[in-house]
């Protein structure tokens, strides 16, 4: 007897651990987890957590083999900034992993005959605006404007929304028999910002550093120009827009692809921010050029209304929220306990 789970893929990672403590609050269906790095020691009994990689075909055997999969949130990916350094590798796990969770999804649809719900995260480095001109122009672009990614992450996130779409709509098309196709559902994240983990590999990762090093007294170097601006969400508006997105009616969907946008705003801005919850730390921005040059290449913000018509989507936390009752008291505590937790 196959065990029903739902499949949680790159589960140790930010969004990850944001929707396990959700899902197994709210979500009758046991999860199974996979990363390649185990979860943190707080999260012991509420998942099956398998340590791997998801270019790992014997794993995905043995996954097929025990389990029914009623649902998959496939969030493992390598970020902006780290597949730079090493594009070849990234679009073997973004791309041939992302491939591998779909064939997966596909056989285990088939197998159930009936179809398996697939999340995928996209991003906003699927959009390249070509020059700040531009940007300022199409200042909350739509889905389908500017799908010129100018990194290997945003060419392995279009691409995966490209073969989601296929085997969502037009899998073995040419076969006889109609297959029992994926039900394929994807939300471009801005910029995301928890209080509870530091980003990894990413370019909107300033945000996060300056945030936290200032929870922890330390100044911080922004390597983007003070009124670079991209949209971010915090972490809580994350973790509900899948969850509401994996929800809603099949029929209600018009698309398969939607902007969620949280706030848009500049680093300086979110210096001001940082200043006001902790003052006497110092921000100084000491651009990087290459990097700021991907941040620059995104739009300011996103035109959400299709999310917001098909399934309700509405962002809870602005940035004073998010920073006012999201941020600052949770990491406040944060290290607050890991201070006390070194005086022992
Ligand atoms: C990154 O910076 O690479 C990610 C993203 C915007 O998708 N945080």
């Amino acid at each position: 007897m196959r065990k029903k789970v739902i499949l949680i893929t790159g589960a140790a990672g930010e969004v990850g651990q944001s929707l396990v403590k959700h899902l197994v609050q709210t979500n009758g269906t046991p999860l199974l987890t996979l990363d390649i790095r185990p979860l943190p020691e707080e999260f012991a009994g509420m998942s099956t957590h398998l340590v791997g990689d998801i270019l790992d075909k014997n794993l995905f055997a043995r996954l097929i083999a025990d389990y029914e999969i009623d649902r998959i949130y496939h969030l493992a990916a390598l970020l902006s900034t780290r597949s730079e350094f090493t594009p070849a590798t990234a679009h073997r796990v973004n791309v041939e992993g992302t491939m591998s969770l779909l064939e997966l999804a596909s056989e285990q649809s088939r197998w159930r005959g009936k179809s398996v719900l697939f999340i995928f995260p996209s991003s906003i480095a699927v959009y390249g605006l070509p020059d700040p001109e531009t940007k300022e122009r199409y200042s909350r672009v739509r889905e389908f404007e500017w799908n010129n990614p100018t990194t290997m992450y945003g060419c392995n996130k279009l691409y995966g929304e490209m073969l989601g779409s296929y085997y969502a709509h037009n899998y073995q098309q040419l076969s006889a028999e109609e297959p029992v196709k994926i039900d394929f559902r994807c939300v471009r994240y801005p910029g995301l910002i928890s209080a509870f983990t530091v980003p990894s590999g990413g370019t909107s990762d300033y945000a996060s550093e300056m945030i936290h090093a200032a929870a922890q007294g330390q100044d911080y170097a922004c390597f983007v120009r003070e009124d670079l601006t991209i949209p971010f969400m915090a972490m809580p508006d994350a973790v509900d827009a899948v969850l509401k997105l994996a929800d809603a009616p099949r029929e209600s969907l018009t698309q398969l692809v939607y902007n969620i946008a949280g706030f848009s705003i500049s680093a300086g801005e979110i210096r001001d921010l940082v200043g006001r919850a902790f003052p006497g730390t110092k921000v100084t921005f000491e651009p990087d050029l290459q990097r700021e040059r991907i941040a620059e290449s995104w739009p300011i913000d996103l035109d959400d209304s299709p999310a917001r018509r098909d399934w309700g989507w509405a962002p809870q936390y602005d940035a004073e929220r998010t920073f006012s009752e999201y941020l600052i008291p949770n990491i406040e505590k944060r290290y607050s306990t890991m201070s006390e937790a070194r005086r022992g």
